[in-house]
């Protein structure tokens, strides 16, 4: 193999922070990098959504408040409560619909579904989690939606976080993935039903988002 000259781009960024693929299994490809030339945009439109629907801690079906906070934007926002999961078009906090979806949500959540090999993508939501170190997500599976042919692109922000992905069952054993921050995921067809989970958030600071890591996960939710 020659020699990887080490050579940054115009804008000072090195080739080892290139994007690049991955197939993790079938269905699930693990977009390496490829939101970090948008970061700043980003952070500025979570910000702007956030703004006008607050992230809260959102309650599940059995009493228990999650540890992560939560949002949405676009036509239907996943909520819980004493009632059950569940899309809504309406926020529950402020009454109103949800934040219009930002273009560059829209835009970035297509091309990697495209890049991926889901080119017909259309989401109607997108979640943003906010995990604080400490923070995870339980084992669950992505199931309150009414087209699961379509996939689900989930981007990554901020603080690095362990995502453990399963299978069928919940006691099934799972493989250990690092998201970091850039990183986008897409999965779809035979795995769109795998569990998986977070482990709880180690300490740090991330220059951009501070002490969090942000999730945004888009899907067709109707
Ligand atoms: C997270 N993600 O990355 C949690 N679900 O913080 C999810 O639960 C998830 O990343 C479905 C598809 C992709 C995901
Ligand atoms: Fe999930």
């Amino acid at each position: 193999m020659g020699e990887a000259p080490y050579t940054p781009d115009l804008f000072g960024r090195a080739d080892c922070m290139a994007p690049w693929n991955e197939t993790v299994t079938e269905g699930v490809v693990h977009l390496h990098h490829y939101a970090l030339a948008k970061e700043r945009e980003l952070a500025a439109a979570i910000k702007s959504v956030i703004h006008v629907s607050p992230l809260r801690h959102m309650v599940t079906p059995g009493g228990f408040r999650m540890s992560v906070s939560t949002s949405s934007c676009g036509q239907a926002g996943w909520i819980t409560d004493g009632a059950g999961y569940r899309y809504s078009s309406r926020d529950p906090l402020t009454g109103k619909a949800w934040p219009e979806m930002p273009a560059l949500f829209m835009q970035l959540a297509q091309s990697a579904a495209n890049e991926a090999g889901y080119p017909d993508f259309l989401p109607d939501s997108c979640l943003i989690n906010r995990y604080r170190p400490g923070t995870k997500m339980s084992l669950h599976q992505d199931k309150d939606e009414r087209n699961l042919g379509q996939p689900i692109v989930s981007i990554s922000l901020g603080l690095p976080a362990i995502f453990q992905f399963g299978g069928d069952e919940r006691s099934d054993k799972t493989q250990r993935i690092a998201l970091m921050h850039g990183d986008v995921f897409v999965w779809g067809g035979v795995s769109r039903l795998k569990y998986h989970g977070i482990l709880p958030l180690k300490e740090g600071s991330h220059p951009i988002f501070g002490a969090n890591r942000f999730n945004l996960t888009f899907r067709r939710a109707r």
